[in-house]
Formats: C-alpha cells, sequence, structure tokens
C-alpha cells in the first residue's frame, strides 16, 4: 500500500472505518497518539528528535549526549537525563503535521522506570518499536511488547542504526515473526548498510529514496529520489550487492510479506521501516507513514464498557503526574489523556474521586517541558492540568455522562532504601518534596512501624528510581539526601482488619511498614521468608501492591 497517501479515516467502536461525518469527527479522526518504546538506547529520543524536525515543530535538532553549550534533546529535559543521556520519564510532546495533531509520547526504555512507561501505554492508540538493527529485539523490548499486546495496541516497527554494522534485514523480520509472533512487513527496505547504508526503496511506489549525510544530522538530510535501474545505484553497491538487493526485493513481493493492514489494527502485523534517526535517513517516508498507518482514536475500555472517543460526552484519565516541569512554573501537571468528546478551557468537569464539580482553569498543551495555554482538545489528546492537589494518577474525569475508567496499577516493589535527609533545616522541603515524587509514582514512600528514628523507606522497582529521588530532591527542593539500601527483596500488604492479623507472630527479620495510603506492609529478606510467613497463617491473606491477593504463595 501506499504509506502516505491515505486519508485521515475514523473508526468506530467495532473498528470499520467510516466517512467523517461532523467537524468534530474530522477532527478526533485527524488526532495519532502512540508511545514509542523499546530497550534502553535503541534509539527513541533520537527518533523523537528527528520527528520533531521533519515536521517543522523544531529547527534543529539536538544531540541526546549534549557536550556543553550543544542544544540538547527536546524530549529529554530532566537535568539527569540531560547529565546521563539517558531517558528517566515519558515526555508529551504535541504538534501538528500535514493537517493531523500528533500526540507522541516518549518512554524511557531502562527496565527501572518501565513503571512510567506502562502508565503511558494505557493512555495512547498505537505504539511505535525501535529496534537497533545490531541488536534485533532485546529483552525490554519484548516486555513492553507483551503490554502492547495485552492491550491489542497496533505496532509500527522501525530498524534503527543502519549506519552501523547490524543484522542482516532478512533475519531481523524472522525475528519479530519468531519471537512477538506478529507477521512483519516491510514498508521500504535499506539500500546498503553500515557505512555503506545510502537510501531506502519503498516497496510500494517502486522508487529509491538516496540520503546524503548533513551535519551529524541536526538539519534534515537532502534526498534524492530515483529509480532501481539507476546505473548511480549499482555504481555506489557494486555488482555483488546490487545482485543481493535486486534478489531481497523480489523475495518481499512474495505474498508472505504483504502488509494487512486489518491484522496491523488487530496487533498480529507490524509495518516495517528502516532507517538511521540520527542521520535523519528513514525519518521521512516514516513520518508520512504514520499519518496512513497509526490509527485515530480508539474506544478505550472503562469499568461501563468502551467509551467512544467520538462521544459528544467528554471524558478522560489522568495517567501521569510530573512536578517542577519548567522551573517558571513549579506546580505539579497532570496529563490527561482526552477520551472522549470536546474539551474546552474554564469547562466544568466532575471528579468521581473528590466527588464535587472542578473547573478547568488551567489547560496547557505540552512540548516536553514547554507549555501553553489551551482553549480546547479532542479525544486522542494529551493536555496538561495544573491544578494544584487535585489529581492522582488513575483519576478519571468526566462532564456529564458517567464513566470510569479501570485503575492504573503500580509496580510491585523489590528494592528498598531508607533515606536519610542531609540537609536538616529543610525538613519541610525533604518532606513535601518526597510526598511530590510519591504522587508522581517515581517511587513509593513508606515508613517503619518500628524505627526509633521516622525516616522514610523508598520502595522502588529498580535502583536507578532512588538516584532520580536523590537527583530530584537537591535540584528541585534543595535538599541533600543519602539513600541506604536495606536488606529486603520481597513486600507484602496486609489489611488490619483481616481476622487473622492479631494472631501473626512477626519472625525478627521482617520489617513491618506503613505506606501513604497508611496501609500496613511487610517487608522480608528473600521469598523464602514471605512463604514462611504465609505458611504459617494460613488464613492470612497477604496481597500485593494493587491488593490482590497473593495466591502463588499458598500453594
Ligand atoms: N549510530 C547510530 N547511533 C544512534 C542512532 N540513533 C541513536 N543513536 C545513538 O544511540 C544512543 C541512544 O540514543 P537515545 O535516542 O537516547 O536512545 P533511547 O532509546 O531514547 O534511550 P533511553 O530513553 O535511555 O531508553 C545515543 O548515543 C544516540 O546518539 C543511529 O541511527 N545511529
Ligand atoms: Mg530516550
Amino acid at each position: 500500500m501506499n504509506a502516505s497517501a491515505p486519508p485521515a479515516r475514523l473508526y468506530s467502536e467495532n473498528q470499520s472505518p467510516v466517512s467523517p461525518a461532523s467537524p468534530f469527527e474530522t477532527e478526533v479522526g485527524r488526532r495519532r497518539t502512540f508511545a514509542i518504546i523499546s530497550h534502553p538506547d535503541a534509539g527513541k529520543t533520537t527518533l523523537t528528535e528527528k520527528l520533531l524536525l521533519y515536521s517543522g515543530a523544531i529547527e534543529q535538532a539536538g544531540s541526546v549526549r549534549a557536550r556543553k553549550n550543544q542544544r540538547s534533546a527536546t524530549s529529554d529535559w530532566m537535568a539527569m537525563e540531560r547529565d546521563r543521556g539517558i531517558s528517566v520519564t515519558s515526555t508529551a510532546l504535541q504538534f501538528e503535521y500535514r493537517g493531523h495533531i500528533f500526540n507522541l509520547l516518549d518512554t524511557p526504555g531502562h527496565q527501572d522506570f518501565s513503571e512510567d512507561t506502562y502508565r503511558t501505554l494505557m493512555a495512547v492508540d498505537s505504539a511505535i518499536m525501535v529496534l537497533d538493527s545490531a541488536k534485533g529485539i532485546e529483552p525490554q523490548t519484548r516486555k513492553l511488547f507483551e503490554v502492547c499486546r495485552s492491550r491489542n495496541l497496533p505496532i509500527l516497527t522501525f530498524i534503527n542504526k543502519l549506519d552501523m554494522p547490524g543484522r542482516e534485514p532478512l533475519a531481523l523480520l524472522d525475528e519479530i515473526e519468531r519471537v512477538l509472533h506478529m507477521t512483519a512487513s516491510p514498508m521500504n527496505w535499506p539500500v546498503g548498510a553500515g557505512s555503506l547504508f545510502q537510501g531506502v526503496y519503498n516497496l510500494a511506489q517502486r522508487d529509491v529514496l538516496m540520503f546524503q549525510r548533513h551535519a551529524k544530522g541536526s538539519l534534515r538530510a537532502h534526498t534524492q529520489t530515483t529509480t532501481i535501474d539507476d546505473p548511480a545505484l549499482e555504481a555506489i553497491l557494486g555488482p555483488h550487492r546490487m545482485e543481493q538487493f535486486r534478489e531481497e526485493v523480489a523475495l518481499l513481493s512474495d505474498a508472505d510479506y504483504a502488509f494487512n493492514h486489518a491484522a496491523f489494527r488487530r496487533g498480529e502485523a507490524t509495518p516495517v521501516f528502516f532507517g538511521s534517526a540520527i542521520n535523519n535517513f528513514g525519518v521521512e517516508p516514516f513520518l508520512e507513514a504514520l499519518i496512513g498507518l497509526a490509527p485515530s482514536p480508539r474506544p478505550m475500555d472503562s469499568l461501563n464498557g468502551p467509551v467512544d472517543p467520538t462521544s459528544a460526552h467528554f471524558s478522560g484519565i489522568v495517567f501521569k503526574m510530573q512536578a517542577n516541569m519548567d522551573p517558571q512554573h513549579r506546580d505539579s501537571m497532570a496529563f490527561l489523556r482526552v477520551c472522549s468528546g470536546r474539551f474546552e478551557k474554564d469547562m466544568l468537569v466532575y471528579h468521581p474521586r473528590l466527588k464535587r464539580n472542578i473547573r478547568m482553569a488551567r489547560p496547557h498543551r505540552l512540548f516536553a517541558q514547554e507549555r501553553e495555554t489551551v482553549q480546547e482538545a479532542f479525544a486522542g489528546d494529551v493536555i496538561g492540568l495544573s491544578n494544584p492537589g487535585l489529581f492522582l494518577i488513575g483519576d478519571t474525569i468526566y462532564a456529564d455522562k458517567p464513566v470510569q475508567f479501570p485503575p492504573i496499577p503500580r509496580f510491585h516493589p523489590e528494592c528498598f532504601a531508607k533515606l536519610t535527609n542531609l540537609t536538616i533545616n529543610k525538613s519541610k522541603q525533604f518532606k513535601s518534596g518526597l510526598k511530590q515524587l510519591e504522587e508522581e509514582g517515581v517511587v513509593q514512600v513508606l515508613y517503619a512501624d518500628n524505627y526509633a528514628r521516622h525516616e522514610p523507606i523508598l520502595a522502588a522497582v529498580g535502583d536507578l528510581q532512588f538516584d532520580v529521588v536523590v537527583a530530584r530532591l537537591a535540584l528541585e527542593y534543595g535538599v541533600e539526601t543519602q539513600p541506604q539500601r536495606l536488606p529486603y527483596t520481597s513486600a507484602c500488604w496486609i489489611n488490619r482488619d483481616d481476622p487473622a492479623f492479631a494472631s501473626v507472630i512477626w519472625p525478627s527479620a521482617v520489617l513491618r511498614a506503613t505506606d501513604a495510603f497508611d496501609r500496613f506492609v511487610t517487608l522480608f529478606p528473600s521469598p523464602w521468608e514471605l512463604s514462611y510467613l504465609a505458611k504459617q497463617n494460613p488464613r492470612l491473606v497477604l496481597r500485593d501492591v494493587a491488593g490482590n491477593p497473593m495466591t502463588h504463595l499458598s500453594s
């Protein structure tokens, strides 16, 4: 198919395309809301930057690992991200391109931040899976893919770093099919590889887009369109590679590789694109393809059934909180995915958790750490709400027709550290900073029941979360802190009113604590002690962080 051609199409609840009927439906139909996911370092932030460059949203792309005085990547705006060259938190970027509104969410790849990525995947209609051509499908990509699959999210694949020595493209397609059980349909095919990577062949249009390298990719690459029979192509590739290239292209015409849009929409097939984000090679065809392939807003699952994005009734879900994004506005921003209807500045919405109406006085369009007031938004949009203290992750809001979106589960923690405040005269900032970071979901904060000093215990999925807490407390709250790893690896939650609770004899190795919601938590040095407690107290219900019974322990 011609990836760049299809017009905006609107999908009804049963996923069959219907013609846009009203200006409102056209607005919804022109939205494309997607997350970029992968194992660390595959090039998500670099690709994000280049999509912004080609869409005209930025004029010059920064480098991810920015040296002093260089521009740095738009989406890695946090100091720690710039210092370390890794993404720590998801970033929302809204921009317009060829009549379409893109809501792009760049996610962190590191598994210690996977809870943030997971939340973001709850708010999108499709995902871009970035693969490093030398590494193929890496463990974290696979895990995130499983999350996408559980939500039936359509996935587009961008195979990156073709400018470096990598695996054979056919072997990469084979790996996608074998490991992810998804049909991989190439939409273009690389001309040359490594230092000889010169362009991509568009399989539908049967033309070749040749690239020229440019100033480390900070500006658009010069391109030239030619045909596969152009002698210049053979002159660049040499007779042997040219022969191989022709054979591959012939093979790809086979029906096995044909792109099936319906299978893609069901998450069973993925269109595959090749490129080198750092050099801007293959970025423009990918951006064009996104218009036709990335779906417009889909119905969102709610406890009341699927919510049609084109319903006239406004609804939305808060999927992320982020404080202190803009040093000039040290406030907390709630990221809202508009799930249905039209949002208007100053509209009155109902907040079921607070059981009251609130006025949406300060909605923002988000572009990484930048913000500007928006007057309206439509289903599919991600907007920022800066209403202090009103929102928590997972909050539903709606205008008139009651709806409740499912809760966004927290991840069960596996590492724990005691946090000491070294800036004694700033205990207020220490407390409020920690509360804020807890609300953002950066880390969970517990207080031990039997510690003499009331020092907080951080509970996390991975160690890097502790580094984020320390760095952000220092930079955003002026508080120096020292984390000290504790020897616990497992946790369980127990209801205090559990009938079996009072008779438990607590082993000395466990630590009893209370979480931010005043729930009772127990920490164990190893899973063995946790199983032991379960066996000794068969009627006691041990729960995970989401409150679900940990059934595997009783067997
Ligand atoms: N050679 C080459 N390097 C690339 C390319 N794209 C990105 N890189 C480099 O790969 C490294 C990681 O890039 P990022 O864009 O930060 O990767 P990421 O996937 O966002 O990483 P996390 O967000 O930390 O998971 C950086 O040093 C980039 O300059 C490419 O096409 N070719
Ligand atoms: Mg990144």
